[in-house]
């Protein structure tokens, strides 16, 4: 009889070792991946990329209750991803993951009301929004809102938005594998207890987020584990902020602009003069401003995305973060690799 993993739901085999799936003995319950990440925290990079066609089929032929789990954090790269359009013909509940790496003292209710009002607009059936990480009665909301008895409960999402997590928290146990690395879900995994029929699925990965792009050890710099602290700049005429080696963002022509910015905090910030900021970037990229994109091989590579900011607004960047600009009036430019999704959107906070 096939056995799936119950830590990621692939099919356990015991005839390749370094293919996925490898167990020693078929009666094991994880296989030789899980293990690995569970015990030893190590993940191999890339040994396996979904395909989100197949998960699309395997969405549409599953029947319960849809959650879609979104990653308050990386919100617009979940609104922009293929999961609109399936839950533009599927009605769901949106859970909003990672509220605990905003800052604190944010209103939560705000939050969650300019989430309905963007998935308002994308036309998405959501029958109720919930957030967490902020509160410890998350069980206790989600079985009020979201568990309907007899009826499995599909958790969906792009990879990394934390969907195994919420299942383990739920069960009240580490049942299913949760890693820092995209993809550790590899198949449908159905778990089923006294309490809860629960579906983990596969994540989608979206080519346009900086975590695609990126080494595992990067990826520990650039993913935000813990809570953001905003680092908050006022910026005069023709300033610049430089990310990394990942992004910059030129505040031109304006007079004197609130800008605040949200990404991981073991990231370096650098500010300096526009005029200058071309030569720095050439001169340096790979080696102060680092880390950089795998692939992106100088800043000649990057693309400019301009906006006009009138008011407050948030230019966000696919899997790295977002930027706040509040300011009567200004040019925005934002470099960054031509793949990266970049968007200037209503402010979030
Ligand atoms: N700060 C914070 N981190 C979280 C939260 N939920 C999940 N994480 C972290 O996010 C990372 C990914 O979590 P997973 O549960 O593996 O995410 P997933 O959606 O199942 O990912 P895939 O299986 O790869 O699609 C892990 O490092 C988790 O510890 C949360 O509410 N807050
Ligand atoms: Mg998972």
């Amino acid at each position: 009889m096939e056995r799936k993993c119950m830590g990621c739901g692939v099919q356990l085999q015991t005839g390749n070792e370094d293919d996925i799936g490898y167990v020693v003995d078929l009666n094991m319950n994880y296989c030789q991946r899980c293990f690995r990440m569970i015990h030893y925290d190590r993940h191999r990079e890339n040994d396996f990329l979904p395909d989100n066609d197949l998960i699309m089929r395997q969405l549409d032929r599953l029947e319960g209750n849809f959650v879609w789990i979104i990653d308050i954090f990386d919100l617009d790269s979940s609104l922009n991803s293929i999961l609109v359009e399936f839950y533009q013909h599927h009605s769901c509940d949106i859970i909003l993951n990672k509220c605990d790496l905003l800052p604190a003292k944010i209103n939560f209710e705000k939050l969650a009301e300019y989430v309905l009002e963007r998935i308002k607009k994308l036309k998405i059936r959501s029958k109720a929004i919930i957030t967490r990480g902020v509160n410890n009665d998350f069980i206790e909301v989600f079985n009020r809102y979201i568990k309907v008895d007899d009826t499995p409960v599909i958790m969906t999402g792009l990879a990394n938005v934390g969907k195994s997590t919420i299942i383990n928290h739920l069960l009240q146990d580490r049942v299913v594998t949760v890693n820092r690395y995209p993809v550790t879900t590899i198949n449908i995994n159905e778990i089923k207890t006294e309490d809860y029929h629960i579906i983990d699925t596969v994540g989608i990965v979206i080519e346009n987020s900086m975590q695609m792009y990126l080494s595992n050890k990067q990826l520990k710099t650039v993913v935000p584990l813990k809570q953001i602290r905003p680092i908050v700049y006022q910026l005069m005429e023709n300033q610049t902020l430089s990310i990394g080696g990942l992004a910059r963002i030129d505040v031109l022509k304006n007079q004197r602009a609130n800008v605040v910015v949200y990404v991981s905090n073991l990231l370096n910030i650098r500010r300096g003069k526009a005029e200058n900021a071309d030569k720095l970037w050439e001169n340096n990229y790979g080696t102060e401003l680092k880390p950089t994109l795998n692939g992106c091989d100088s800043f000649a590579d990057m693309k400019k995305h301009s906006f006009v900011n009138i008011g407050k607004n948030d230019y966000f960047i696919s899997g790295l973060g977002f930027i706040t600009v509040n300011c009567e009036r200004a040019d925005i430019a934002i470099y960054t690799a031509p793949q990266i999704y970049v968007n200037m959107r209503k402010a979030m906070i």
